[in-house]
């Protein structure tokens, strides 16, 4: 079995699908920003779930889609721990696994080209990311980039894998695709047959430019590529047409519902917006404010599963935020703590534009439902 490989041609990036042939679980191993839509298409055209987006490390030169390929396929996330992706559910140490089906990938630490590297092993297959390229490998010259720490890796971790195993390397700037083990021990010209001063003396001498989007392409990629507004919110894509939210919460219920159910003494209203937005916009009455600062498969907010809990207290809980996004994914979360809980749809505001093109007014607070307080 092979894994389905995928290029990115404007930063030569390779992203790797791995597939459970009988479940279809799959793994998005380094998917990039721009390519979402490929990588979408092409789960779909094998008829895969995604289950686990995996980062090689924190990468330099392009942005993940992993948040929002965990928000769109409802993936899971998973990055090394060294790597300070905070965002990402799993934090991965050397020797762990994550199952798709019936498969396993093992995670390596392969530190060197950043301190937080790792490869990735599955079945005779080695996904190398920038650690191993093919008769090259990873820069150590930023990032926390170590050459003697890359060496101890390439010759101690990757060089005493099977000879026959495939290498899958994380980029190629000459359209190579694959490489083994084998070849790269015996031929790689930066490592093979050098002694660990004559490996530092090549990588300190490379003088190569600095990627042109470094300065972008890190701090988003340590929040999955999700950007964040002004408080520090992550911001979240609108519900997409694939419909993946549906049967992972109770359901989206109309605003006059949600009240409805409220005033019966049937449902807990939450409010998931920040403090500093329930300020500004208007508050609900009898709301129960739990900020929500997480997407699903992201970290654990033990904070936010706390106080949701202790909100419900045994009802249905109607969640609502300020435009209709955040509540779904507060909901789905809610549902995995074992929650009846349900969307209100429009948030507090509605959708401005959408509601002046319906010609009706959207929202909590059009429909009179709250006001401001003094
Ligand atoms: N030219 C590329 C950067 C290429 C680059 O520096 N790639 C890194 C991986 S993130 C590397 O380790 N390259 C090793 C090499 O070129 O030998 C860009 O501007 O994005
Ligand atoms: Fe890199």
């Amino acid at each position: 079995m092979k894994p389905i490989q995928l290029f990115d041609p404007a930063s030569s990036t390779y992203t790797y699908v791995l597939f459970d042939q009988l479940s279809r679980e799959a793994v998005i191993i380094d998917p990039v920003d721009e390519q979402l839509e490929r990588d979408l298409a092409t789960l779909q055209e094998y008829g895969l779930k995604l289950v686990w987006t995996v980062e090689t490390h924190a990468h330099a030169d392009h942005i993940t889609s992993a948040g929002r390929l965990a928000e769109l396929a409802g993936a899971r996330t998973a990055a090394p721990l060294g790597c300070g992706i905070g965002t990402a559910g799993v934090q991965l140490q050397h020797g762990d696994t994550l199952k798709f089906g019936a498969e396993v990938l093992q995670a390596l630490h392969t530190p060197g080209h950043t301190a937080g590297s790792m490869s990735f092993l599955w079945r005779e297959h080695v996904f190398t990311g920038d650690t191993l390229l093919i008769n090259g490998c990873g820069r150590t010259d930023f990032q926390s980039g170590d050459a003697k720490d890359l060496y101890r890796s390439l010759t101690q971790v990757l060089f005493a894998l099977p000879e026959a195993t495939t290498v899958w390397p994380g980029h190629d700037y000459q359209g190579r695709s694959f490489s083994t083990i084998g070849q790269e021990k015996a031929g790689n010209a930066r490592i093979a047959g050098k002694t660990e001063a004559e490996f530092v003396t090549i990588m300190d001498s490379l003088q190569l430019p600095k990627p042109r989007r470094i300065d972008e392409a890190v701090p988003a990629n340590l929040s999955s590529g999700l950007r964040q507004d002004a408080d520090g919110v992550l911001q979240m894509l609108p519900s997409p047409a694939v419909g993946a939210h549906q049967g992972s919460y109770a359901g989206d219920v109309s605003p006059e519902l949600a009240w409805q159910w409220v005033q019966a003494g049937e449902a807990v209203l939450v409010d998931v917006r920040t403090d500093a937005e329930r300020e500004w916009v208007g508050f609900v009455p009898g709301a129960v404010p739990v900020a929500w600062k997480q997407w699903p498969g992201m970290a654990m907010n033990p904070e936010f599963d706390r106080q949701v809990r202790e909100a419900a207290a045994g009802k249905k809980l109607v969640l609502l935020c300020r435009s209709g996004v955040r509540s779904i994914a507060a909901a789905k979360r809610a549902t995995e703590l074992g929650l009846e809980a349900y969307n209100i749809l429009e948030g507090f505001e509605g959708d401005p534009d959408s509601n002046a093109q319906r010609g009706h007014k959207g929202g909590w607070r059009r429909r009179g439902l709250s006001w401001r307080q003094n």
